[in-house]
This record gives C-alpha cells, structure tokens and sequence, in this order.
C-alpha cells in the first residue's frame, strides 16, 4: 500500500480492533458469501476439497458468535445453483459436507437453540444429503434462538421467477388482479417470505460481486466485502463488519 494511505486508512473504518460492537445495534440478518476456499487451498499446494474442509469449521466458529451477539437470521451461500459446473469429484464432496457438519455439529447447534432451515431448491440435492438437513431442520424446529439459513443450490433469479411464475398463475385463476402485484406481495413468494431483508451483506475473497445471490433481498443492505479468504475468516473479522454496519447511517433513499 502507498506511503500516504496507511495513517489515513488506519484511521478508517477499515481496522479499529479496539471499538466494540455495540450490543444495542446488532444486524437483525447477516448474509454471507462464504468465497474463496479454492484459492486458499491452492495458495497452500493443497486440493480445493481441503479448503472447503477448512471453510466448514470456519461456518462453525461464525455460527456460535453470531448467536452469541444476538443475530436472528444468518444465511449462509453453501451452493449456487452455477456450482453444479465444477468437476464431478469436487461436488460429490461438496454434497457430503452438510452430513459431515451435521453429524459432528447438530448436538451444539441444538443446545445453543439454533433453528436449521433451507434455502434453495431441494429436488436436485442428493438424497443422502438431504436427508441430512432435513433432520437437523426437523430437529431443530422448535428452538427459538439463531435461524441458520443454509442456502443450497440457490439461485436470485430463479427463485424471483418462481415467484412471478406463482403470481402469474393467481391472476390467470382470477385470485389476483395485476394491479395486486407489489412488492409485498412478490416478497411473499420469494423463499424468505418470512424473514426480514439482510441488514448486512459479507463477501470474503475480494471479489466485488453478488454472483446470483438474494438480489430482492439485499436491495437495501450494506455490503461489507474482505479480502480474506473464508477459511481464514475469523470472530474478529465477523465483528469488524458488524462494527462497520453500525458506523454506517442506513436511510433507505431518505435523508
Ligand atoms: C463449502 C464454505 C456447511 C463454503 C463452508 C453443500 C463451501 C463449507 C454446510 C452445511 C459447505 C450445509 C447445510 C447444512 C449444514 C451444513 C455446507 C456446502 C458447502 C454445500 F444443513 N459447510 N458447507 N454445505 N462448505
């Protein structure tokens, strides 16, 4: 970095280990890109599976501190309904992560009162795999404290069109007229039809994009993007955005 940069940026909100977070102001929803476990795993010769390896006791670590600071909705992008591209090996492993995490983590996730839920369509997972998640949603749907909102073969614009295609069919039964489609009403079909918008946006491994992901929903969420690669994303980290979400003065379009 240049010279003249450093004193600024240290004095920006970029790092400030010191402030705490406030309790008062937490993000309500947290969403979060979980990028770059490939490039971790090759910057270290290893093969991408180790990074995704890695990745998930990082989810582990984010998941009790998001619950412990008061966060009702964590959604996390697992996998895109474009992951299904990768090389056939890598997304047979990537399907037995949910298994592997619930096998070792649902007993914590149902002290600590987490509710496990799905986002994304289920038809195309593989059965064991949804098998999995289905447990631990059974399982947990009575618990009342965090919502860990998996999202799973999801995809933004499928699921708007989903939703369209649902409305659509209202209309052509005569149960809605055209003028009843708002907003509220399309957010009705989307898949967090009974979650409230992300407050926060996270996306790890530098890159500036939202690559399908909760377009409806993030339409007015700060976004708080790092360098770091998920498998070296830390509480800190998680805490630094949170800190940077309630230096920032959300007014939806207002002044
Ligand atoms: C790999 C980094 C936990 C991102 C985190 C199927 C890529 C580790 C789960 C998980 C993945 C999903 C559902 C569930 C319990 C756990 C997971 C996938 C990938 C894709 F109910 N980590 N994790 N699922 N990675």
């Amino acid at each position: 970095m240049l010279e003249k940069f450093k004193k600024w940026r240290s004095s920006n909100e970029m790092d400030r280990p010191s402030l705490e977070v406030d309790l008062e102001n937490i993000p309500n929803h947290v969403a979060i890109i979980m990028d770059g476990n490939g490039r971790w795993a090759k910057n270290k010769g290893l093969p991408r599976v180790a990074g995704h390896r890695e990745g998930m006791k990082v989810v582990n670590r984010i998941v009790s501190r998001a619950n412990a600071l008061g966060v009702k909705v964590l959604t996390l992008y697992a996998f895109s309904t474009e992951n299904w591209k990768r090389p056939k090996p890598e997304v047979e492993f990537l399907m037995k992560l949910p298994e592997r995490y619930l096998s070792h983590e649902l007993p914590k996730l149902k002290k600590e009162n987490v509710k496990v839920r799905l986002m994304g369509c289920p038809d195309e997972l593989p059965p064991h795999t949804l098998r999995a998640v289905e447990t631990a949603i059974d399982e947990t749907k009575d618990n009342t404290g965090l919502i860990l909102n998996f999202a799973l073969n999801y995809g933004s614009r499928t699921e708007i069109v989903k939703a369209v295609r649902s409305l659509a069919t209202e209309v052509e039964q005569g149960a809605l007229s055209a003028e009843q489609i708002t907003e509220e009403q399309l957010g009705k079909h989307l898949m967090t039809s009974d979650l409230k918008d992300p407050d926060l946006l996270i996306r790890t491994s530098g890159e500036l994009r939202l690559s399908n992901f909760m377009l409806w929903q993030l339409a007015y969420s700060e976004f708080w993007f790092t360098d770091v690669l998920w498998p070296d994303f830390t509480e800190e980290h998680f805490e630094e955005a949170i800190r940077v979400f309630q230096k920032r003065g959300r007014r939806y379009g207002g002044v």
